[in-house]
């Protein structure tokens, strides 16, 4: 087992921890038990590297979460709590907001290099903790993880936004956006997703959350949703008003987020964004099928009468993302309608064609080449998502029922707080 992930902070098991519910829920028992064996007895949590709030949040502390729900194990309850408190010293800053970086030897922290030389945290990371935060407080009973989300939504909620817009990179000091860059793809998608997840976690209580959620897509859909010459809907990245005719691989998930929204808009907008919805995954569905492998790349552009395909190498690599077969998911889950289950077989297709290796599954470096380009890396996400989400495609819709469970952004399930509102418990799959 090595340690092998440099946001990990020296934690070591990220694929075994990503993989737990993924193994309960396919009820392959004996590795399930090999993987609860592994985190009782050697994950240990007195390391003492950097590692990366968001990502310890998502991967760890969700997967930890959802272990414990599903089989009420208290060895992941406890870890995901000492976890989550190593985790609080990233929030020592002027604002509350918390810097990416967390050093657990000395509880230091500070930002990426790379976002704005040092100086801003980013949307999807500082806006990717809301849920697993509320669920450390209710299993810890301590407040202060709660506290640290509400924190965070009230700055976000006060401060000024450019056309209703959340820009990519915010101020830790001051509170300030450090630019105007949009994105619905990486940087800023899982913030937008933790709004409507919070309202549907609380069992539909957290209005805050939901009008934040359905504020924010009308200004997505007034900026930054185009429609392409040839009749694709897509998601452009803003640079200060200007647009990238560019959609992100990562930005596949708005699909299944706004399908999964659809239902509690304003009567006269639900239709709308179901369509909106279908219509977008329809175009993440094309950069799959537009490439000689079936997968679909990094980036794609509308540009120059190319659309929905990459116009670089470097943007042309598939490292096992799961954000279209996601969508895919709640699209079936709407829609029942067959061509999303005939979409995500074909994806199972080309993954066992061109990612299967001897030892598991691999990104490749080119989906437009047929000749294998493995890049020798099975990313956690690939067992904690993509897999888990073709899972449930061709599963009955109770299995994991939208209605009592909200999935992290890693595809951990987290339990709604049915007990708000109607006195029902989270309920077990
Ligand atoms: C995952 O770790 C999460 O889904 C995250 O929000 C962004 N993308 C990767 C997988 O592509």
């Amino acid at each position: 087992m090595r340690s092998g992930y440099t946001w990990a902070g020296g934690l070591s098991g990220a694929t075994v921890i990503d993989s737990l519910d993924t193994l309960y829920l396919m009820e392959l028992k004996e590795e399930f038990q090999e993987a609860k064996a592994w985190v009782e007895e050697s994950f240990h949590l007195n390391v003492s590297g950097e590692a990366s709030l968001f990502e310890v949040n998502i991967r760890y502390i969700g997967g930890l979460l959802s272990a414990f729900y599903l089989t009420g194990d208290e060895v992941f309850r406890i870890k995901a709590i000492k976890l989550g408190e190593k985790l609080l010293p990233a929030f020592d800053t002027p604002t509350g907001i918390p810097k990416g970086v967390v050093n657990f030897k000395s509880g230091s922290n500070r930002s990426w290099g790379w976002a704005m030389a040092g100086s801003s945290s980013i949307l999807a990371e500082f806006g990717s903790l809301h849920l697993e935060f509320l669920h450390l407080t209710q299993l810890s009973g301590n407040q202060v993880f709660a506290e640290k989300v509400r924190n965070i939504r009230k700055v976000l909620r006060e401060i000024d936004k450019p056309f209703g817009l959340y820009p990519n990179f915010l101020s830790p000091v001051s509170g300030n956006w450090m630019q105007h860059h949009v994105s619905v793809g990486g940087l800023g998608d899982s913030f937008y997703e933790y709004l409507i997840k919070s309202w549907l976690m609380s069992a539909k209580t957290d209005m805050e959350a939901k009008d934040m959620y359905y504020e924010a897509l009308e200004a997505i859909e007034t900026h930054l949703v185009n429609v392409s010459p040839g009749g694709l809907t897509y998601i452009a990245e803003w640079r200060g008003g200007i647009l990238d005719h560019k959609m992100g691989h990562l930005a596949c998930f708005s699909g299944g987020m706004i399908a999964l929204g659809a239902e509690d808009a304003k009567e006269e907008k639900r239709a709308h964004y179901r369509e909106l919805a279908a219509q977008i995954t329809k175009t993440c569905h094309e950069s799959y099928a537009r490439s000689d492998t079936k997968l679909g790349p990094e980036a794609f552009w509308f540009n120059s009468g190319r659309e929905a395909v990459a116009t670089q190498t470097s943007e042309s690599y598939y490292i096992l993302r799961p954000e279209v077969v996601e969508s895919y998911m709640y699209l079936w889950r709407q829609t029942h309608d067959p061509i999303y289950r005939e979409w995500g077989w074909e994806a199972v297709m080309a993954l066992e064609k061109y990612c299967r290796t001897e030892a598991g599954f691999s990104g490749i470096q080119d989906v437009y080449s047929k000749v294998p380009n493995h890049d020798n890396r099975q990313q956690t996400f690939f067992l904690a998502e993509t897999l888990k989400y073709l899972y449930l495609l061709f599963s009955e819709d109770d299995m994991l029922s939208l209605e009592d469970w909200v999935f992290n952004t890693e595809a951990h399930p987290l339990p709604v707080n049915h007990s708000d509102s109607s006195g029902r418990g989270g309920g077990r799959p």
